[in-house]
């Protein structure tokens, strides 16, 4: 499959469409300056080689390495870290949760922060990331507590859910492994395996609005398509999970993190017409793209979607939800590149973990 014809004229034409924010963005302040960005670096060299990215020979963890570690760090860091379930998939994986926050047992007046990895399973940096930055956290905390790890464990209930689709990613698909019974479910055997997760949330799940509707990564009701919507929204119990978390927990900011392209999407997906916050998301996206050099856009410029992740947070939660889509490739077998990636966006996370209490 694919990727990413992004259109220089189409960028083009969606940076015309807004307007310049030179006062905004400057609002958030990278809280590590030159000197502090470089001892941060530093650091997180030395801990990366302590920790290696991928427990094995291979460099990807599989679920159940993914689990072991998740297991032992909650062990080791029950102050500071839990790990919950928010229920299986079909295959029967869990669906790991890890909540990081001074005081993590308790709900605190403090704003929360969701990271997540691997919607789509062939995308697997997207859950190392998170990983290196939950074992990042609890290390640095718990050691030497930098300033910045300090504000965002003490100032913010951390939330990671490192991999949305566990059955993808062990199958190394993109879609979740479900069996399809016809387009609208309606056949008695089976006819194809997998719902696309980031076509599945309920917000215009089945509605364009102002967007050119051949785009065939849009969304699709055809059950074979890399892009099947699922039957009906939420029919997934990867995306109920996820519903379900939001409804239990105050949101502020989320990062999804997929690959690849170097970009950083901010709603909206279903259409042109920019989010009534596109100042606060383009000025967070300037700030992101100082760290990591990505492009930041509306998503809908990359191509449009319906019934991502994203588009159903901002929509119905108010969530400043962007899309990262890390790297130039879905799986890079280059460890260093992997390394680059996750010390990168451990940074990104800090910063908006530091942006998240301003907002
Ligand atoms: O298509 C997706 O779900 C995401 N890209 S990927 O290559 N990782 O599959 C992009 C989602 C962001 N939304 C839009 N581009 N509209
Ligand atoms: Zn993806």
């Amino acid at each position: 499959m694919r990727k990413i014809t992004i259109s220089l004229s189409i960028i083009v034409i969606g940076m015309l469409l807004v307007p310049a924010t030179s006062s905004l963005s400057s609002g958030g302040t990278i809280h590590g300056t030159a000197v502090l960005q470089t001892v941060r670096e530093q650091r997180l060299r030395e801990l990366h080689n302590n920790l290696q990215v991928g427990t094995t020979s291979e460099l990807y963890r599989s679920y159940d390495e993914m689990t072991e570690d998740l297991q032992r760090l909650a062990t080791n860091y029950s102050q500071i870290m839990s790990l919950t379930s928010l229920g299986k998939t079909h295959e029967g994986r869990d669906l790991w949760l890890v909540k990081i926050s001074d005081n993590v047992s308790q709900e605190e007046n403090e704003p929360g922060v969701l990271f997540m990895g691997a919607h789509h399973g062939n995308e697997k940096p997207s859950y190392e990331v998170c990983l290196f930055f939950i074992e990042y956290l609890l290390k640095e905390y718990t050691n030497s507590s930098l300033p910045e790890v300090r504000d965002a464990v003490n100032s913010t209930q951390i939330y990671v859910i490192p991999m949305v689709n566990p059955d993808g990613v062990e199958a190394g698909t993109r879609k979740n492994r479900a069996p399809n019974h016809g387009s609208f479910g309606r056949k008695t055997e089976i006819t194809s395996i997998g719902v696309d997760l980031n076509r599945n949330y309920g917000y215009r799940w089945f509605r364009y609005f102002l967007l050119i509707p051949f785009y065939g990564r849009a969304t699709s009701f055809f059950d074979r398509s890399e892009a099947y919507r699922g039957t009906q929204p939420f029919s997934e119990n990867e995306t109920q999970a996820i519903k379900q978390f939001m409804q239990t927990h105050e949101i502020t900011l989320s990062l999804s993190y997929h690959t690849y392209g170097g970009f950083i999407l901010y709603p909206w997906g279903y259409t042109i017409l920019p989010p009534k916050d596109r100042l606060i998301f383009i000025s967070i996206g300037e700030n992101i793209s100082r760290i990591n050099d990505y492009i930041w856009s509306q998503s809908v410029y990359l191509y449009p979607t319906v019934g991502d992740a994203c588009d159903w947070m901002y929509a119905t939660y108010g969530v400043y939800a962007f899309t990262i889509e890390l790297g130039e490739s879905f799986a890079p077998d280059d460890p260093v590149l992997l390394q680059e990636m996750c010390l990168n966006h451990t940074t990104v996370n800090l910063y908006v973990c530091q942006r998240a209490v301003s907002l």
